[in-house]
């Protein structure tokens, strides 16, 4: 027996849950496999293999689907579904729940997201050497470095490395992922808040408690007690949570477990994606922006005076932060939700006000600069101003949050590729000289 069976006991619902969605997710592949393998879906061009494979759809991902018009679905379910039957007995979407929902696509009853809250809250332990490791890293480091590299430190207590050395069948991989995969959900808020306490304050983190959510034990561990900021921490870690399969973090940490990498290294490469600017970095630098247009336009800003700002930042050869997608062809609806919040619990927030002046303004003046697909907000746009207004101000830590978010998404992706056996990740690449000749051939 590689586990505890304690450990077994206590996940046994979810787990049995799990088995049987499996058994009928391995049947309805075998069959697509056998009968329609060689079925097109799709022509590559050559704009998408120069272009950042834009668009291609290549990827197996059960978690979640993202519609170019209408924004992310979790396993079927929309950001307002989500915020309906995923909040428990908060006003917010519990993070809990919606990992429950990634990882089952059902929603969770009452009673299974207590099971799942407590097991989480018992797993939060920090192992000693991680945190003797986070302990000794410099200040200025940035966290997300401080992040990738604790996460992958856990990666010592891998289930699923050990279930592997024992020579655990592969149909059973998914099993010990899944102990790893709770086991890091559990303990990335722990080791974000000492980052955080290390890095901006006197370095002391209380204890997360059996009593309180994944989202209020973060929240207290970063030093708040607001039951508005675990709202919005419940919000915040429920809609960053997934993007479907093509996204850096994701796909990072997809092609990284497809080598059997256990899942912590996998994550911990999907992390050093997630920090990148273009992609989860940019609510960081979307916050400095908005700080320095609110510097120059003031309290009063008008829509003229932060069109001015925007058409200079473009001007300077500079993305606005915060604005396009790469899919995304509609407003964000992880904007719109952000902006819902912020007029049904802030009504004192200038911030939050340019940002709304911000949406009216932007869109038009990319338009007529004619380069962004999508001119519209994506979620980095509002989340910041949030975090900011509650007084998490320090920047270079927003993206830890994303960090600790896109886990579930991640995680739960990562466990459903094992559990469909799915293979190694291996396209081809191509040579210049190659694309010439396909081209010369039309
Ligand atoms: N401001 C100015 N120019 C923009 C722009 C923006 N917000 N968004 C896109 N463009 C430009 C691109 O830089 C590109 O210019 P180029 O042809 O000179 O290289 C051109 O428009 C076409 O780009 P695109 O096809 O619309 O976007 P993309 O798929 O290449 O990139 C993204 C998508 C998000 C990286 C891009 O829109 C961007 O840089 N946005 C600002 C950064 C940001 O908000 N990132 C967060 C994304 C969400 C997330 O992952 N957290």
């Amino acid at each position: 027996m590689i586990f505890s069976r304690a450990n077994f006991r206590r996940i046994s619902t979810l787990k049995q849950i799990m088995e049987a969605k499996i058994a009928e997710s391995r049947q309805r592949l075998t069959k697509l496999k056998k009968d329609h393998g060689n079925v097109p879906i799709d022509q590559v061009t050559i704009d998408q293999v120069v272009r950042g494979m834009r668009g291609m759809k290549a990827l197996l991902t059960e978690t979640s689907r993202l519609d170019p018009f209408k924004g992310i679905t979790f396993r079927g379910l929309s950001i307002p579904e989500c915020q309906q039957r995923l909040h428990g007995k908060y006003r917010e979407p519990m993070p809990e729940s919606m990992y429950w929902l990634l990882l089952t696509g059902e929603v969770p009853t009452f009673d299974q997201v207590e099971e799942l809250r407590g097991e989480l809250a018992k797993r939060s332990q920090i192992p000693a050497h991680t945190l003797d490791l986070l302990n000794s890293l410099p200040k200025h480091m940035h966290p997300m470095t401080q992040l990738s590299m604790g996460v992958l430190s856990l990666g010592a207590e891998s289930e699923f490395m050990k279930a592997y050395d024992a020579g655990v069948k592969k149909s059973e991989y998914w099993i010990s992922t899944l102990e790893d995969s709770l086991s890091l959900v559990a303990k990335l808020p722990g080791m974000a808040a000492i980052i955080y306490n290390n890095v901006y304050k006197d370095g002391k983190t209380c204890d997360p408690s059996i009593k309180y959510d994944l989202s209020e034990n973060f929240g207290r561990m970063l030093g708040f007690s607001d039951n508005n900021f675990f709202e919005l921490m419940r919000l915040y870690l429920t809609i960053h949570c997934d993007h479907e399969g093509g996204n850096v973090s994701s796909h990072t940490t997809h092609l990284v477990g497809s080598a059997l990498s256990d899942v912590y290294k996998a994550y911990s490469a999907g992390l050093n994606g997630l920090a990148g600017p273009l992609h989860g970095l940019a609510n960081q630098e979307c916050l400095k922006w908005l700080l320095e247009l609110w510097k120059v336009v003031g309290d009063n800003a008008e829509e003229d005076s932060i069109a001015v700002y925007v058409k200079e930042t473009l001007k300077n050869g500079k993305v606005v932060p915060g604005y396009g997608h790469a899919v995304l062809r509609v407003t964000d609806p992880r904007f719109l939700v952000q902006m819902e919040f912020a007029k049904k619990s802030i009504d004192d927030c200038p911030l939050c006000k340019i940002v709304a002046l911000c949406y009216k303004v932007i869109p038009r003046v990319l338009k007529e600069h004619g380069k962004a697909q999508n001119p519209y907000p994506n979620v980095d746009a509002h989340s910041g101003a949030l975090l900011y207004y509650y007084g998490l101000r320090e920047f270079e830590f927003y993206t830890v949050l994303f960090g600790v978010s896109r886990a579930l998404g991640c995680t739960a992706s990562t466990i459903w590729d094992r559990a469909l056996m799915l293979p190694i990740e291996r396209p081809a690449s191509m040579t210049m000289e190659g694309l010439e000749e396909f081209a010369a051939k039309e």
